[in-house]
């Protein structure tokens, strides 16, 4: 096993002397470094407590810092997308301790349940550390601690034996002391699924002086509660979330109504476009926004799609941030956009909203519906007779059509080619719109 020291910041651990914290630290150090992995292909999130100090002490790779009990959600999410959508190629860890694991244990059952490409690293030190002392729901039977001052009228929870049920495939229990930690922290980044390693600690603060607790007699605690120490499980049988989705959607990444775009031949684009389309819910600002995203990839170009609609689906506003790239998007946020749509009056009035407005400059063109009160931005727009034109629905299409000729983005041919591929016989409609767009644009 590969020392911790060309992972590890060289920076003092920020723990209280003997924290057991450290420990982990270096042997996570260690076993991240073996799995020879680049570093971007390795992802910590990190919970609350003292456990959660560590991503500074991990400055090359990427560190996610989640709410109290949360990390394993995050984690979850980074790797169902990188799996689903991606090749997978992420390794994801979590750093949580006792209180995190206890607070947010649904989301480790869930996690499990999922089989996702996680390993949770649970740090047992039995109790908040962080917040001085307090107890979890894994500190022992009869324990001191700042809200059990006479001691713990409850057994703690068989984390591992959970997580186990809950169809974990990969389980182990290891004293943070043990030389071998690294080794078996290792063994379960390695994992295809979920894998839980709890790891058995001392809080130098509060659990050993509260406890008279030293390395001899938590190992004894350990071996009375729970799997057994040094326990290693494994169910290699259980496909891993990723598979299993794979396996009943092949084409997975295509939504439903958008068949495969087959490549269309090289398209070029000097540089980068970001547009933010508004309009009204069910007015078809989405498939606008995505014709032209998959019009771009057929193409070879690069495309990001962000939606955004209230939580009563179907009222209301409807956003899309849209993002063409010769070159890969890294970031597919949109603080200042080349140009935005205004499809109709909701959806400009969120815009002003939420203050993407207040972020145009002077470079940034505004397409609107002429009937659209723009306020303070209304001089300098382009007042288009959208609605009237080509109807409600086809008011984002349109405005599209027209950004696409005016700032030479996609050639009217392969937006109508993308269009008729997608609807069929339906794409007569948008097809017009797309049309009288591009050449009210042109
Ligand atoms: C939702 C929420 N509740 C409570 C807190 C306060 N809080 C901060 S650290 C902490 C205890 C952390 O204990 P543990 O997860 O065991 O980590 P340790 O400090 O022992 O490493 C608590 C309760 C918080 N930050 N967020
Ligand atoms: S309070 Fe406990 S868990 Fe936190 S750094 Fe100190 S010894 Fe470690
Ligand atoms: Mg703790």
């Amino acid at each position: 096993m590969p020392s911790a020291e060309a992972m590890v910041a060289p920076c003092s651990m920020p723990y209280c002397k003997g924290c057991s914290h450290g420990l982990v630290v270096r042997a996570l150090g260690a076993a991240l470094e073996a799995t020879g992995l680049p570093r971007e292909q390795l992802c910590l999130v990190s919970d609350i407590g003292c456990v959660g100090l560590i991503d500074r002490l991990f400055p090359t790779v990427h560190t996610v810092h989640a709410l109290h009990g949360r990390s394993t959600a995050f984690a979850s999410g980074i790797a169902m997308a990188d799996g689903v959508l991606f090749d997978g190629a992420l390794k994801t860890v979590v750093v949580i301790g006792d209180g995190g694991a206890t607070i947010g244990l649904l989301h480790l059952v869930a996690a499990a349940q999922l089989n996702v490409d996680v390993t949770v690293i649970v740090h047992n030190n039995h109790l908040y550390g962080m917040t001085g002392g307090q107890a979890s729901g894994l500190t022992p039977e009869d324990w001191i601690t700042a809200t059990t001052p006479v001691g713990n009228p409850l057994p703690p929870l068989d984390l591992v034996g959970v997580l186990r049920s809950s169809g974990a495939t990969f389980l182990a229990r290891e004293m943070a002391m043990n030389r071998g930690l690294a080794d078996r922290l290792g063994e379960a980044i390695a994992h295809p699924g979920f894998a839980v390693v709890e790891v058995m600690e001392l809080c130098t603060a509060f659990g050993v002086p509260l406890n008279s607790l030293n390395g001899k007699k938590l190992k004894l605690l350990a071996e009375q509660t729970g799997e057994p120490l040094g326990m290693r499980a494994l169910d290699a049988g259980r496909p891993s979330f990723r598979a299993a989705w794979k396996d009943k959607h092949p084409r997975s990444g295509a939504g439903p109504q958008w068949p495969e775009t087959p490549s269309t031949g090289a398209l070029s684009l000097d540089r980068p476009l970001r547009f933010v389309v508004a309009g009204t819910a069910g007015e078809r600002v989405q498939s606008a926004a995505t014709l032209l995203a998959r019009t771009a990839v057929a193409g070879g170009l690069f495309a990001t799609q962000k939606k955004d609609n209230p939580v009563t689906q179907g009222t209301g506003f409807s956003v899309s941030e849209l993002i063409l790239s010769p070159e890969p998007i890294h970031y597919t946020g949109i603080p200042h956009p080349d140009a935005v749509v205004a499809a109709s009056q909701v959806g400009w009035d969120y815009l002003v909203r939420t203050g993407v407005a207040a972020r145009l400059d002077e470079q940034s063109l505004i397409v609107a519906d002429e009937g659209i009160d723009l306020g303070a931005w209304g001089e300098g727009a382009v007042r288009l007779p959208l609605r009237a034109r080509v109807r409600a629905d086809g008011a984002a299409l349109a405005a599209l059509g027209w950004l696409a000729a005016r700032l030479d983005v996609l050639p009217l041919n392969r937006l109508i080619d993308t269009a008729e591929r997608a609807w069929g016989d339906k794409a007569g409609r948008s097809v017009a719109a797309l049309q009288w767009g591009f050449e009210a644009g042109g």
